[in-house]
């Protein structure tokens, strides 16, 4: 049987949720095409994973303002997954841990295609399983979709 989970992704503003929300859904689609558009509150995402979970992404607003539900939209996620730079505006961990407590964070390092080794290192010691992503050059985004499926 296959389940339906309800994730969160979430990071600053242009930390590139909404691009790899995107690119999970589409295989075909084109970095260079995409038009970035702040997001509005949340937009939902249901993705079928190749092991044929569906996972609804909720893809979140960054941007204190476009934030409308705050910690609401944390209910009921199995997981978060969280975007980081090395200068995150907002502490996300501790944001969604104080909605959602112990549930799994997937940390993900964001636009990895333009991560120096050394910022590389400094999230590593800040978060030793993170997995770099990037949508633009494809890193990443199958390690991603099988953290996942084991969600
Ligand atoms: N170089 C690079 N730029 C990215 C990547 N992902 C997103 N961006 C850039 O960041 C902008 C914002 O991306 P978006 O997905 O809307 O970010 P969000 O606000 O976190 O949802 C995009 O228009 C791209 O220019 C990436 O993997 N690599
Ligand atoms: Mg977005």
């Amino acid at each position: 049987m296959s389940k339906v989970s309800k994730i969160v992704f979430i990071g600053d503003g242009a930390t590139g949720k909404t691009c790899v929300a995107r690119r999970l859904l589409d295989d075909e689609w084109r970095f260079s095409a995409f038009k970035s558009v702040p997001t509005l509150g949340v937009e939902v995402h249901s993705v079928e994973l190749p092991n044929s979970n569906v996972v609804n992404v909720w893809d979140c607003a960054g941007v204190e303002k476009n934030r409308g539900l705050g910690d609401g939209y944390y209910i009921q996620a199995k997981a978060a997954v969280i975007f980081h730079t090395p200068n995150d505006v907002r502490d996300w961990v501790r944001d969604f841990r104080r909605a959602c407590m112990k549930k799994p964070i997937v940390h993900v390092g964001a636009r990895a295609d333009e991560l120096t080794n050394e910022e590389r290192e400094v999230l590593m010691r800040k978060y030793p399983n993170i997995v770099f992503v990037s949508s633009k050059s494809g890193e990443g985004i199958n390690e991603l979709v099988e953290l996942l499926e084991q969600i």
